[in-house]
């Protein structure tokens, strides 16, 4: 399945701690966005959909959440509950996130603009695309 997990480097002393994000370094393509999510009620569910094209790393920068990956075969469960742990997602992969912890806040750094046409929001349509590639 088109993911990895990545140990992000700590820099840490008595001033705190320090996590370093870079373009083609700890993050394996150019940024050209940044979003996060916060004020997540407990219940939500987020997601349901793949991306035709873009690649991102998530990181869970307060509490815990889950993610729920499927590449249209295998299903893959991770939890992000640490800031220095980032999760690549490739296109090409659906993904859907549950169980946030109370005061979640998801950093998520992408390769691309935000382009709707990139998403496909439907699982059958998700599906059908695998089988022609
Ligand atoms: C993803 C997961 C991890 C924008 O206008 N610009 C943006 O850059 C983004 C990401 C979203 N939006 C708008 C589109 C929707 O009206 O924000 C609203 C919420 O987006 P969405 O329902 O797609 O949020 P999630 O949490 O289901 O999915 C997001 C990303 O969209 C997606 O790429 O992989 O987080």
């Amino acid at each position: 399945m088109n993911y990895k997990l990545i140990d992000l480097p700590v820099f840490e002393d008595e001033r705190g701690a320090l996590v370093p994000l870079e373009s083609m370094a700890e993050v394996p393509f150019e940024i050209k966005r940044v979003y996060f999510m916060y004020n997540i009620p407990t219940s939500a569910e987020r997601g349901f959909h793949a991306h035709k094209n873009l690649q991102q790393v998530v990181v869970c920068l307060r509490g815990a959440c889950k993610f729920i990956l499927d590449d249209g075969f295998d299903k893959q469960e991770i939890t992000l509950d640490r800031p220095n742990f980032g999760l690549y997602i490739g296109n090409n992969v659906w993904r859907e996130m549950k169980d946030f912890s109370e005061n979640c806040i998801v950093l998520v750094l992408a390769s691309d603009h935000y382009f709707e046409d990139d998403y496909i929001r439907d699982y059958n349509t998700f599906r059908a695309t695998l089988n022609k590639s």
